[in-house]
């Protein structure tokens, strides 16, 4: 049954932190390292293993940590070195692995290397980055950036156009520069040998461009067009991935996992399959792509909403579920820093609350592959509730009013509205921890505006109520994380074509394991072909079974198990 080798990673459970918005402890308004070495005692109670904390390097922050000045220095709020050390150290006394977040495409444009190549075209340093003459006056291509409008900058000092595909402020590295490529090796070796066990590379599948420049063919109502066959998973990221295979990750026992948001099954497949040396992981967003409605094309696809489909969401999950078995290695997540929060999203943040927080939480995790839970997850934390532009802080945000707003001239309610739905602002509000001032999460003033639903969704109050998200949460990442069937066992979907229920088997040698999730707040019945084995755990008191029945009521969701032999 088990064919690949086994890793520890296999049996991983992870957590996200994101530092800026986790804990504060010197009242500066802005979570610390120091604020999550307060809080691994809580942190290890998840039954997590390893705690991911997003970028911790020197940036100005323009996206919050991903645009960074200094490689080999951590971010003032964020504290120093000293305190980087103590985290690993206190972690690993507590058996939780640290990943890094690691950012190999782009750096800040007040990195010294980009400061130094934009000062003239002979500069030994001006192909780090990729520079081009304009095209008739305008861009050299029509390319659209991932956070809106053209990925080309104009440089007045050079005359040229640098390309960026996030913000301005974040100019792309140049991957074809043997010298950039071993300057990003040593930084890599640097940290992996400080005794992080982990490092998450931060929009790999971007690193290769089409140096040829093709205009991308644009049938959207934007200026520029999403061109990823231009600058998303080309062949070439694989020979660079491999070499820093090599050159970094040969000795060491480093979990590697690279976010490859378009990837499909089959690029998947290439990136994570042990024998090519690449990456033990990768993180796709497709199966989180599937509420997107591509009938509106005056904005980013990700901006707009459609109820999803669940029909298509067993068929992708089926494709990842089977298509890297023995081929590689699964992540299973609902919620990143990028995304809205997956109860409002998919859930019913109000009505239903509990039943659809632990229904989803059921759904996924149990699946093959190693689970992503993002801080303030497991106690149900919901979109923020923002009204005021000024109440967001993602430089994203500001690229999309403009572009639609100014200069696409759609109304600012409609904007407003999908940002309010879409931003990724909904996964950073910080930390509910309890009921007191700004959730706890700090003494001074919040850098970015608390949820106002924190004197219900708070970790102090789920953490007595034995029937809470967070209780729920911790069984059930244990029950997964210590049972060897639902790390290893087969996946199977039954009851495979009910357009809302989503149920499936874990089997192995020894048991097999069904899970049932009703997906929708209609109440629904499956028929009950077969005993489904002992009661493990679910998030309805009872279980309405009759004459061959099962009655699944809103988001109800249950777990079995029955013993083979
Ligand atoms: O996100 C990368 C990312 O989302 C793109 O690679 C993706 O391909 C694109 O949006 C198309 O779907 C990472 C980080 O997670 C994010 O927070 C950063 O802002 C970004 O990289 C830049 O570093
Ligand atoms: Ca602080």
């Amino acid at each position: 049954m088990v064919k690949v080798e086994k890793k520890w990673w296999h049996q991983t459970i992870v957590y996200q932190v994101y530092p800026r918005s986790f804990y504060d402890t010197n009242a500066d308004g802005i979570g610390d390292l120091k604020g999550v070495i307060e809080k691994l005692d809580y942190i290890k109670s998840l039954g997590v293993t390893m705690i991911w904390l997003n970028p911790i390097f020197s940036s100005p922050n323009d996206d919050n940590g991903y645009d960074i000045s200094d490689f080999y220095g951590i971010m003032d709020e964020f504290g120093t070195i000293e305190d980087v050390e103590e985290l690993i150290a206190e972690a690993h006394k507590r058996d939780l692995k640290i990943m890094f977040d690691f950012v190999m495409n782009h750096t800040s444009d007040e990195h010294p290397w980009f400061i130094e190549s934009r000062k003239s075209k002979d500069n030994p340093y001006r192909d780090f980055y990729i520079w081009k003459e304009g095209h008739d006056g305008e861009e050299p291509t029509n390319w659209e950036g991932f956070f809106g409008g053209s990925v080309w900058e104009k440089d007045e000092g050079t005359n040229e156009y640098y390309m960026h595909l996030f913000s301005k402020k974040m100019p792309d590295l140049n991957w074809e520069s043997e010298k950039m490529r071993q300057s990003m090796y040593d930084v890599a070796r640097f940290w992996a040998n400080k005794g992080v066990d982990g490092l998450r590379i931060d929009a790999i599948i971007h690193i290769a461009k089409d140096h040829t420049f093709p205009q991308g063919i644009n049938n959207t109502d934007r200026p520029y067009v999403l061109a990823d066959q231009y600058y998303a998973n080309l062949p070439q990221v694989h020979d660079f991935v491999k070499e820093f295979h090599q050159e970094v990750l040969m000795e060491g026992n480093l979990l590697t996992v690279g976010e490859a948001s378009t990837a499909g099954v089959e690029e998947a497949i290439q990136y994570a399959n042990p024998k090519n040396k690449e990456f033990d992981m990768i993180i796709s967003f497709q199966h989180l792509s599937l509420d997107f409605d591509d009938s509106i094309t005056y904005v980013p696809p990700k901006w707009s909403q459609k109820k999803m489909d669940l029909l298509v969401f067993k068929d992708v999950m089926e494709r990842w579920q089977h298509g890297l078995k023995d081929k590689g290695w699964n992540t299973l997540y609902w919620n990143n820093h990028d995304m809205p929060r997956v109860v409002s999203r998919f859930g019913n943040e109000d009505k239903y609350h509990r039943e659809s927080a632990k229904m989803l939480a059921t759904l996924m995790y149990l699946q093959w592959g190693t689970p992503y839970i993002l801080q303030g997850e497991e106690i149900g934390m919901t979109n923020t509730d923002y009204q005021e532009m000024s109440d967001y802080r993602d430089v994203e945000v500001f690229t999309l009013y403009r572009e639609a707003v100014e200069k696409g001239g759609r109304s600012h309610d409609e904007i407003m509205d999908m940002i309010h739905r879409r931003s990724r602002d909904n996964a950073r509000t910080p930390m509910q921890w309890n009921n007191e001032k700004n959730a706890g999460f700090t003494t001074g003033n919040p850098w970015m505006k608390v949820n106002r639903n924190y004197q219900n969704i708070n970790v102090e109050k789920e953490n007595i109520d034995a029937d809470s998200i967070l209780n729920y949460y911790r069984k059930l990442l244990h029950l997964k994380r210590d049972d060897e069937c639902l790390i290893y066992g087969d996946f199977q979907f039954i009851y495979r074509n009910h357009p809302q229920v989503y149920a499936y088997t874990r089997t192995d040698a020894e048991k097999k394991y069904t899970i049932i999730c009703n997906f929708d707040e209609q109440v629904t019945e499956v028929v009950v072909e077969e005993i489904f084995g002992e009661y493990v755990m679910g998030n309805y008191v009872d279980i309405e079974i009759k004459n061959n029945k099962l009655t699944l009521r809103p988001y109800e969701a249950h777990v079995f198990c029955k013993v083979i032999k």
